[in-house]
């Protein structure tokens, strides 16, 4: 592996010693899988969305790897924010920073769980997601752009961590637009885009049924399907956020191919969530692997070298 490239990157202000780490998701609601993150590669540890209390989630089945992607309809299911935050002082073992994923199921909710966390100093983070598909009867905050502000005023006075947002996915221009004119109205570290596409639906055609049991069968779709929808979104924020919020791309990334197309697209550093549930932490090892060859094939040396750099074909 080329040692002369740096995969090291900078989000909320702290040093990622690698660009990839693992998605808020898979493998990272218990101690012991954080401190298998915290043992591997990954250039972050990054705990499962926590809520106010302790969850059990939805039913199972609500998981399928269908080979291309992904399937899911967990429903939060989580240890309760404290665990997650107690959780900090022991990730300060690993050479890394820890961020905590927080989805409240209420405004309050955040606002209550993020003023928790003020003295939990050694979280270097938190994601606030706004875009868990999968609570029934809980619409996605992200694609409401009203309710988006009024939880970013409610939770910006009481946080004194640095927060960033995870997004759903946006299909349509003015809707990246709508979002970005709310977003760049709050100090935000940084953006993940994007979370798992919601509510599609995956059927098996020899049982003619759908391979989850919540929500009918209906649930978020992640992996090769959602790349290029993941790699719009980084583009668009990256071209339409304040220059000091860092994008994390997010979605179907499984190589270091797919890696360095985030990043060519505007990503910081770039997250792994089904390809990391398939594979475990060796992914993170491979992934950054192959992007450190890409680069070094291309002469490239760091991140910065060609970062958001992306050429379209109108000169
Ligand atoms: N996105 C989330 O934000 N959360 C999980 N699934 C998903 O696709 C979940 O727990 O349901």
């Amino acid at each position: 592996m080329p040692s002369s490239v740096s995969l090291s990157t900078q989000v909320a202000g702290v040093v990622l010693p690698s660009c990839i780490y693992n998605a808020s998701g898979p493998l990272c609601s218990h101690e012991d899988e954080l401190h298998v993150i915290g043992q591997s590669a990954s250039g972050a540890i990054l705990s499962k969305s926590a809520t106010r209390e302790k969850r059990m989630g939805n039913e199972e089945p609500r998981y399928v790897d269908t080979g291309w992607g992904s399937i899911n309809s967990m429903g939060l299911p989580n240890e309760g924010y404290l665990y997650y935050a107690r959780f900090a002082q022991q990730a300060v073992a690993y050479d890394k920073p820890y961020f905590m994923s927080v989805s409240g199921l209420s405004l309050e909710d955040n606002v209550h769980i993020i003023r928790e966390l003020e003295p939990f100093e050694h979280i270097a983070g938190i994601e606030l997601n706004l875009s868990c598909p999968n609570v029934p009867g809980k619409p996605q905050t992200g694609y409401d752009f009203e309710q988006s502000r009024r939880t970013l005023e409610a939770v910006f006075p009481v946080c004194k961590q640095p927060l960033g947002v995870k997004l759903p996915p946006y299909f349509d221009i003015p809707h990246f637009q709508m979002m970005a004119e709310v977003l760049n109205d709050f100090p935000l570290a940084f953006v993940t885009c994007v979370n798992s596409i919601g509510n599609g639906l995956v059927i098996d055609l020899d049982s003619e049924q759908v391979l989850i049991r919540p929500k009918h069968g209906f649930g978020g779709i992640g992996g090769d399907y959602i790349k290029p929808t993941a790699l719009a979104n980084v583009r668009q924020f990256y071209t339409l956020l304040d220059k000091n919020v860092a994008i994390i791309g997010c979605g179907g990334v499984r190589s270091g191919e797919d890696a360095f197309e985030h990043i060519l697209c505007g990503a910081s550093a770039v997250q792994i969530g089904t390809q990391f549930m398939r594979e475990g932490t060796a992914c993170f090892e491979r992934i950054a692997g192959e992007l450190k060859n890409i680069m070094a094939k291309k002469g490239y040396s760091c991140l910065e070298d060609f970062k958001g750099r992306l050429k379209t074909l109108d000169g």
